[in-house]
């Protein structure tokens, strides 16, 4: 056998990007609610104001909020033995700050919860992915105020007592590295109180940035210092997008450059939440460029003492990073970078690349040794259904097929790697923008970005493959 026997296969899913129903049973605006559904050429919006000339593509979503039974109900029927989703901390305290828990929105998550355990499918919970009660940005701006510390601890404690028996592997933050990139100011930090318009005009303002990090690194460090203390069997992880960086060239500088970028981008926070302390090069980083962290008596040991029991990291491309500015560049999910001319790109410009993950693998088991889990990797492609009404997406088989042999090439080379749940297992809401038509599922959401769409769900080739590639613990990738 390729894979460990008690390997974890699945899919993965965000709550804002798939639940919909945001305003239903007591639930509080979120972030993503007041930011606007854009495309490949049109940016996103922050529009706070609800106005009806914009459209909000987490209002509905794919309405798994109501629909969850029967999208369980699939994911089972593929063979799932995983399935990674995120509580939405505005269902549970629609503002952040009330001091008691909506009880409907905890008992939505009681149901989702049961159905998995129902077949047989361990829950991987993250506790924040992209998303703060809106609520906190108008008041706080975002997580630069150290108070969302306690209003994030106060969430653990309810979700942690609550789910207690139904839920074991936690993720404190989806991709934190975020934080280290302007991208991160939408989706994580949420330092934008005040503004409005395109978030191509946010300004990025990285010593708040920075500052708002380190509030979630002891945010992270204290949930897990928490969780270690009163509920021995729950397991904490880090969640980290991974972006691999080959250095363009073989020139001395290119591979500096590319050396500093994966400190700065993949390892700093990583560096922080495994080994529980900031590495030595983010010193020189933030000298050079004027950051000066605000750390209170006793973070350092909290950071040293929370750190968490595993790694986890989507993977989606890899990039090149050059010292000449006349390269050509390609596009990503958190940041661009430089074109790799032996890789090709998804239909948004990704660069896709099998063999970086086992690279990856390689690169994160040789720093840690802690075991690993890959929480996100898939493709986003426009999915057109044949003239039987299907969905032939022989793409994404392929795609699949070769991320799944490189990482047995990675168990194969010694790293314990624990699960994999592909992104988007079922359509959803893009990210970075806002689009229904950038499908990853491996069942088709009738759902399209005029709104329109009865919501029903199909299953396409890649359901019926990736069954077997279970069934077979990954032995028949065929
Ligand atoms: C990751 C996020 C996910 C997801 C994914 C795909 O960065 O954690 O939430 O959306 O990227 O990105 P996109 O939706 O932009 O294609």
């Amino acid at each position: 056998m390729r894979f460990p026997e008690n390997f974890l296969w699945g899919g993965a899913v965000a709550a804002n990007q798939c639940e919909g129903a945001w305003d239903v049973d007591g639930k509080g605006v979120s972030v993503p609610d007041v930011i606007t559904g854009g495309s490949h050429t049109t940016p996103r919006r922050i529009e706070p104001g609800m106005d009806t000339q914009y459209w909000y593509p987490s209002h509905e979503a794919i309405d798994f909020y109501h629909r969850y039974e029967e999208d369980i109900a699939l994911f089972a029927e593929m063979g799932f033995k995983c399935f990674r989703l995120s509580v939405n901390w505005t269902r549970i305290f629609p503002t952040g700050e009330e001091t008691e828990p909506n009880e409907k929105g905890l008992a939505f998550y009681d149901r989702v919860f049961d159905c998995c355990r129902k077949y047989g499918m361990e829950p991987l919970v993250t506790i924040s992915h992209y998303e703060l009660p809106y609520a906190l940005v108008e008041k706080y701006n975002g997580w630069t105020d150290r108070r969302l510390i306690d209003f994030y601890m106060n969430f653990c404690r309810v979700i942690f007592a609550r789910y207690e028996g139904k839920v074991r592997y936690w993720l404190t933050f989806n991709e934190i590295n975020a934080g280290t990139l302007y991208t991160g100011t939408m989706s994580t930090t949420n330092n934008f109180r005040g503004f409005h318009g395109s978030l191509t005009d946010l300004k990025d303002n990285p010593k708040e940035r920075y500052q708002a990090l380190h509030h979630q690194f002891v945010a992270s460090a204290r949930a897990v210092t928490y969780a270690h203390e009163n509920y021995p069997e729950y397991k904490m992880g880090c969640m980290i997008g991974y972006l691999g960086y080959y250095p363009h060239t073989c020139s001395p500088n290119d591979v500096l450059a590319a050396q500093q970028q994966m400190q700065m981008v993949d390892w700093f926070c990583s560096d922080v939440q495994v080994r529980g302390y900031y590495p030595s090069y983010s010193r020189r980083y933030f000298m050079e460029h004027g950051i000066k962290i605000r750390l209170e008596p006793g973070d350092e040991a909290e950071l040293q003492a929370g750190t968490v029991d595993f790694y986890t990291f989507s993977y989606y491309m890899t990039f090149c990073v050059s010292t000449d500015p006349n390269v050509e560049a390609t596009a990503g999910n958190l940041l661009g970078g430089a074109k790799n001319p032996y890789l090709k790109v998804s239909d948004w410009g990704w660069q896709i690349d099998p063999k970086g993950l086992r690279w990856c693998l390689n690169e994160i088991y040789d720093r840690y040794q802690i075991p690993v889990m890959i929480v996100e990797n898939g493709l986003g492609a426009y999915d057109q259904k044949s003239e039987d009404g299907k969905i032939h997406d022989d793409y994404r088989i392929e795609y699949m097929r070769q991320h799944i042999e490189q990482m047995a090439e990675a168990v194969a080379d010694g790293v314990e790697l624990m699960s994999y749940t592909p992104w988007g297992c079922i359509d959803l809401v893009s990210l970075s923008t806002g689009e229904m038509a950038k499908r990853y599922g491996m069942i088709y959401v009738n759902k399209f970005d005029d709104g329109t769409g009865d919501l029903s769900r199909e299953r396409k080739d890649s359901f019926y493959w990736y069954k077997k590639v279970i069934a077979s613990n990954g032995e028949d990738l065929s």
